[in-house]
């Protein structure tokens, strides 16, 4: 018993000098609504139990406002889940906003924060980011090659589409390596064949990267537990040393082969910036700035990026496909009258078929593929509308909530591609400034560009010639993501048909 009024002793004790700790730290700040929190642990009774953190964010709201604060252990973490406060963090002072914090599954996924997404804000960083997008504004975007790229790879995933026709089939990985191969290109110019060992390799590092890295578990939170046995952490490691050694080989040959007057892919450009920049500056102290770390940190990180969003999405659009099929049966309606039967469709059909744009919009804004996108970090005292937010403060916007705000958004849990389009239906317009599917301000996603055009192409040629149903003996897939780095999506199998139109006519014409 004696023990025990020791004990609740000690802990009362510990709680008000946690109270007065924090009432210190921040003298007479205006700050969010706090949701409950105890020393070491912070808020996480309230978090505990919960794995979809942005549905329990969204939630919160109803008790706690739009905007409110907790701890993460030691971590002082605002939650924001209004479009306005969002646009305040992000675009008006984007800049003071701009920090990330270091965790150690993005630190080991980074090289601790050598990278572009995960590495906060300095003007090495900033340099990557100018780099990359050059590059990718040199070898594609707009231009011709990367349009003939992606039709490449739509040709092939029809060509397996008509092969494998009427099977119950799971379009992941075909998904993948279409999308795989466009950003292979851009980063090594190389490919995956169907079949490719490398690319099995691939697919199953990059899950084990998915499932481990940035969902705000509990080493990111405690990382004393690194020290301790940790089944994701082992899996992390293993499938970031598998990354590496795929990595260092493609290196290792544009290293040698390497020309700077034919610089054709990522890696050649941000080799061709660091031999540049070790040549022209070598009196300056910080020419070794840009290490050999930071430029492949940079090119993982959008060869990463590059795969698993698109992908998602292209699942994420066939899954909506399926339970709404007359949104399917007015795509191709669209695609019939705009683009015919002689040809395939291009990037100049775009402007011409609304309300297949508007269906692109509408699986962006249900399930946007970062549901709180990386949190931020205050980089010195600032405010979020009438709240002051000390510096170091991680900030989290949830734009699951932005995309499902009732204020904004008529049921915004319905999925209707009608909702982007004017009156009369032929012009794509956002109801909403409560949208942001690619984030915005200096931290804005890099490859927006680049996802539309292979959404649009991917979508467009599969669904001009084939129509998705569920396959017999199968159930509609719920369509529930599962949180973390990204809104992942429910494993399902899909039936692809070719559709009446076609039959008798080559799938390749
Ligand atoms: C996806 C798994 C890869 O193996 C590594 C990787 C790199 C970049 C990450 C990406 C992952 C997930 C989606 C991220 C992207 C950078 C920007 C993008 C986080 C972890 C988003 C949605 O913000």
């Amino acid at each position: 018993m004696m023990v025990f009024h020791v004990v609740l002793i000690l802990i009362l004790a510990l709680l008000s000098f946690w109270k007065l700790a924090q009432k210190k730290l921040k003298p007479r700040l205006n700050c969010p609504r706090s949701l409950p929190s105890l020393p070491i642990i912070g808020s996480l009774l309230q978090l505990a139990g919960h794995s979809q953190l942005h549905l329990l964010f969204y939630r919160l709201q109803q008790k706690y406002g739009s905007i409110y604060s907790l701890y993460m252990g030691s971590h002082y973490v605002v939650v924001v889940n209004n479009y306005l406060q969002a646009k305040e963090v992000l675009l008006k002072k984007g800049k003071i906003f701009a920090g990330r914090p270091r965790t150690v599954t993005t630190d080991l996924l980074t090289r601790n924060g050598k990278d572009i997404a995960f590495a906060s804000y300095s003007p090495l960083w900033k340099l990557q980011r100018k780099l990359v997008h050059s590059a990718l504004a040199m070898f594609g975007e707009g231009s011709l090659t990367l349009e003939k790229l992606i039709c490449q790879e739509a040709a092939f995933l029809c060509e397996f589409l008509n092969a494998t026709q009427d099977s119950s089939l799971n379009m992941a990985p075909e998904l993948m390596r279409a999308v795989s191969n466009v950003v292979c290109s851009l980063c090594f110019k190389s490919s995956y064949r169907h079949g490719d060992a490398e690319f099995e390799t691939m697919l199953q590092y990059n899950q084990g990267i998915v499932d481990t890295v940035a969902k705000e578990g509990l080493v990111d939170i405690f990382p004393w537990l690194q020290y301790l046995p940790n089944k994701d952490l082992a899996l992390l490691k293993r499938c970031v040393e598998k990354r590496d050694q795929l990595l260092l080989q493609q290196f290792a040959k544009h290293k040698e082969e390497f020309n700077s007057d034919s610089v054709s892919d990522l890696m050649d450009a941000l080799l061709r910036a660091k031999l540049n920049m070790e040549n022209n500056n070598s009196n300056l102290p910080n020419r070794h700035e840009l290490t050999e770390d930071h430029l492949l940190m940079t090119v993982a990180d959008i060869f990463g990026a590059g795969v698993e969003t698109t992908t998602t999405v292209l699942k994420w659009a066939v899954l909506y496909l399926l339970h709404y099929p007359e949104v399917q049966q007015k795509i191709q309606e669209e695609l019939d009258q705009k683009i015919g039967f002689n040809r395939h469709p291009q990037l100049s059909d775009r402007q011409h078929l609304p309300y297949f744009e508007a269906t692109i919009s509408e699986v962006l804004r249900i399930r946007p593929v970062s549901p709180l996108l990386i949190p931020h970090v205050a980089l010195e005292d600032t405010s979020i509308g009438e709240y002051d937010i000390p510096k170091g403060t991680r900030v989290m916007i949830n734009l699951w909530s932005i995309h499902h705000d009732e204020k904004e958004w008529n049921n915004p849990g319905e999925f209707n591609p009608g909702r982007f389009l004017d009156e009369y239906g032929n012009r794509i317009y956002s109801p909403s400034p409560s949208y942001l599917p690619f984030g915005a301000g200096i931290r804005v996603c890099m490859g927006e560009a680049l996802a539309k055009m292979e959404l649009f192409l991917f979508l467009a040629w599969i669904l001009q010639r084939f129509t998705f149903t569920i396959p017999e003996g199968h159930t509609l897939p719920e369509p529930e993501g599962k949180f973390g780095v990204v809104l992942q999506v429910p494993p399902f199998k899909v039936k692809a048909t070719l559709r009446e139109v076609w039959k008798g006519l080559a799938v390749d014409q």
